[in-house]
């Protein structure tokens, strides 16, 4: 039985407050799922939303999240190939166009209609969640809904990241922001891989987590280094950097240091997303060690399926803590002040 009311985190202006309260639940369109979400890990773009960090309007009053696990629980006519009971994602792409140019080459993300849920959309900090049945990622009944959560933003885009790296089994990757969400399945994508790790990050938890939990072999704290680019270098076994570079981080800085450390014709790629960055890399360095530097931007539908077929075969353990859909405001604190390490996953029973 759906109700027509359910509880909801919701910001009515940028800058918040993120509060709790019962809305409508909504009937799905045509082509459209609801999802009963039971879990919803807290990405760090759902904070950049709140803040206006981006040069993109979100839509107000808003439901952020998009990392969100649930039960199919209704469908829109058109929908053939979800059932209802059947467990599913919603995830960063809520909906593309499926007919322009991107959408046919399964670029969807780049599709200039795509509905971002969190975002123009509302997303998973909510009980019951819509999305378009094309996009919604499929579950397996076996796989546990909390732990998938982080996977569904985070896993996708960093195994997307990885892919277009370039980076080969038995290479080296530094993953800078490895101790947040993103960076903490890097790690476990990387491993999963078979490259090796370098994690770039601040303070004793992360440092422990990294090189105990997650399979990195060296770490370097940002926060005590005199020199990151020197140190990153010295933890690659000749010295001449890492092959690729995966910047997470949500600060500019670690955006203008990398090309300096990366291996000659290494690869530096783009994902974290801080507010209002540019980038500068010394020209002359990088033509006479032609390196490449890119940008990678969630995942595709293939791309998801992948990430969670990585997570189901066991090889994706990344830490997380579980609080109340309710304590929202507190997991946006703790992350504003980079203290967490791992990923919050939000209960939406509580
Ligand atoms: O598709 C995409 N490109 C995509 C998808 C999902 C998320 C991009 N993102 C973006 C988010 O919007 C955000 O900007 O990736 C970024 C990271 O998201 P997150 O992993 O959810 O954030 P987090 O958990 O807060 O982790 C950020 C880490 O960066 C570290 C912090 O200590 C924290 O652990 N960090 C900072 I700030 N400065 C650093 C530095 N100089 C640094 N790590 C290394 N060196
Ligand atoms: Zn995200
Ligand atoms: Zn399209």
């Amino acid at each position: 039985e759906i109700p027509k009311k359910q509880k909801a985190m919701v910001i009515e202006k940028t800058g918040g407050p993120v509060e709790f309260k019962d809305i409508d639940v909504q009937q799905p369109g045509p082509d459209e799922v609801l999802v009963n979400i039971k879990y919803s890990g807290v990405c760090h773009t759902d904070l950049h939303a709140v803040n206006g960090d981006w040069p993109l309007p979100t839509k107000l009053p808003l439901v952020g999240g998009h990392e969100g696990a649930g039960v199919v629980v209704a469908r829109g006519e058109l929908v053939k190939d979800v059932e209802i009971g059947d467990h599913a994602g919603v995830k960063w792409i809520n909906g593309s166009c499926l007919a322009c140019d991107f959408c046919q080459q399964s670029d969807e993300p780049l599709c200039s209609k795509a509905l971002l849920s969190g975002y123009t959309v509302d997303g998973t900090f909510q009980q019951y969640c819509i999305a378009k049945a094309a996009h919604v990622a499929r579950l397996h009944k076996d796989i546990p809904l909390d732990g998938v959560a982080p996977v569904l933003c985070a896993g996708i885009t960093v195994y997307k990241g990885l892919k277009e790296s370039g980076a080969k089994p038995g290479q080296t990757v530094a993953i800078v922001g490895a101790g947040g969400g993103l960076g903490s399945l890097a790690q476990q994508y990387a491993k999963a891989m078979g490259l090796r790790c370098i994690a770039i990050d601040a303070g004793e938890d992360k440092r422990k987590m990294c090189l105990e939990q997650l399979g990195s072999y060296a770490f370097v704290d940002f926060s005590t280094s005199q020199n990151v680019a020197k140190d990153v270098q010295a933890a690659t076994e000749d010295g001449l950097g890492p092959h690729a570079v995966i910047l997470v981080a949500t600060a500019e800085k670690p955006f203008q240091q990398a090309a300096e450390y990366v291996r000659p014709r290494g690869t530096v790629v783009f994902i974290g997303l801080p507010a209002g960055a540019y980038v500068r890399a010394p020209v002359f360095e990088s033509v006479v060690k032609m390196i490449t530097i890119r940008a990678s931007y969630v995942g595709n539908r293939k791309d998801t399926s992948e990430a969670l077929d990585f997570y189901r075969r066991g090889l994706i353990k990344a830490p997380f803590k579980t609080v109340g859909l309710s304590e929202l405001q507190s997991v946006y604190d703790m992350m504003h002040k980079g203290q967490i390490a791992g990923r919050y996953v939000l209960d939406t029973s509580k």
